[in-house]
């Protein structure tokens, strides 16, 4: 039987990992910070709770990480952890550093120096093209981030690189485009939007206050996304792959795929922050635009090349962004039952 470790284990992608992997017959472990209230809501969800070893755990905090690789010591060690939303990273830009950056280098020297025969994934982001050099994006595109959100992943990536090099350590990183699921963080836009709108639909009238419209991303389903990050552990030879759908989708679409699994109806008018969109049957506002929600540097276009993924792992995603929306509004529409 084989055994993993998840950093992150109560985010999104956590959940959706562990769960794979223990329909796998893997022993899943799960490190988890000490925060007031531990928010194991996901874990409940995914109906995992009970059968994972959670143990505290804070990538800040090398002194931990050590102990905690000596005490576990996995065949597979997932680093999911982060301060993943990129809209906070202008505010806790050193914050972030230290965890999505500092954090790698924590994990990987402990599995150099404890563990060197376990294998190790990255949790790398589409968020290091920024200003993309190439469309699509692919693995060998340059990095050109615009957040620190992106520069902090992007010493991660290059770390992770460099000890698989360096100390021949079985260590890979994923390049992934944005990924949703109905345990989406509720401050990501798909979420935000779902969750909004599903409240507007059973009656609601506060509208959803959003930012820059014109961004255009390349949405799959987590469930999809977790399922390639094992398959990378599973080659012979360590190495990065992007995964994504290779479609991209304005946030305006995404926005009509939600309204139309929720029955509404949207008209747009206006432009900028003067832009908004109304419920034809009820005459109900839906969507505002308000200048809180720019950002100070944008990624505006992302679309991935998943070709390596498809042809070394034969990873090929399930779900298209209409059926994600679909999903994210029909979960959403539930839960306020
Ligand atoms: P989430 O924000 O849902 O989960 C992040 C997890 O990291 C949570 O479990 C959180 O714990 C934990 N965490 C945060 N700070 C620390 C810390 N200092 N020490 C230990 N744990 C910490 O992210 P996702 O599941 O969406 O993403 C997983 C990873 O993939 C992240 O690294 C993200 O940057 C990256 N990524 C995500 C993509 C996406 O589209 N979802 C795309 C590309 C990359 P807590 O529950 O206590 O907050
Ligand atoms: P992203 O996701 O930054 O791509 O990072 P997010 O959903 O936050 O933003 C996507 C795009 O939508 C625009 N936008 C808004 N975003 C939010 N959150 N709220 C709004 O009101 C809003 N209005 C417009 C943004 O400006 C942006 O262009 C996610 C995270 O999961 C990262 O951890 C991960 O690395 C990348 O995806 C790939």
């Amino acid at each position: 039987m084989k055994s993993a470790f998840i950093t992150g284990i109560t985010g999104q992608d956590g959940a959706y990992l562990a769960k794979l992997l223990l329909e796998k017959g893997y022993t899943v472990h799960g490190g988890v910070r000490r925060i007031s209230q531990p928010e194991t809501v996901r874990l409940e969800k995914m109906g995992v709770l009970n059968d994972v070893t959670l143990h505290e755990f804070d990538l800040t905090e090398a002194n931990n990480i050590f102990r905690t690789v000596q005490k576990v010591q996995t065949d597979e060690f997932y680093n999911l952890a982060a301060q993943s939303f990129v809209g906070a990273s202008w505010e806790l830009p050193i914050y972030t550093a230290d965890v999505d950056g500092m954090g790698v280098i924590r994990i990987l020297d402990a599995l150099r120096t404890l563990a060197p025969q376990t294998r190790f994934y990255q949790a790398s982001t589409s968020e290091m093209f920024g200003l993309v050099q190439e469309v699509p994006q692919r693995e060998t595109t340059r990095l050109y981030p615009r957040s620190p959100y992106g520069v902090a992943k992007v010493y991660g990536h290059y770390i992770t690189m460099n000890y698989r090099e360096s100390f021949g350590l079985h260590a890979s990183s994923g390049i992934l485009f944005n990924h949703e699921s109905p345990l989406r963080g509720k401050e990501f836009v798909t979420r935000k939007i779902t969750l909004a709108l599903a409240r507007i639909a059973r009656g609601g009238s506060e509208p959803c206050v959003l930012g820059n419209l014109d961004a255009r991303r390349d949405w799959g389903f987590a469930g999809d996304y977790v399922e390639g990050m094992w398959r990378m552990l599973q080659q012979d030879k360590a190495d990065d792959y992007v995964l994504a759908t290779g479609v991209t989708t304005p946030i305006r679409d995404f926005i009509g795929f939600a309204a139309e699994a929720l029955g509404l109806d949207l008209a747009w008018e206006g432009e900028g922050v003067a832009e908004r969109a109304t419920d034809r049957k009820t005459g109900k506002r839906v969507i505002e635009i308000s200048e809180k929600f720019f950002r100070p540097a944008e990624v505006d276009l992302l679309i991935g090349d998943p070709t390596k993924a498809k042809t070394v792992l034969g990873w090929q995603p399930k779900v298209d962004v209409r059926q994600l929306a679909a999903m994210m509004a029909a979960a959403d529409y539930d839960d306020l039952a």
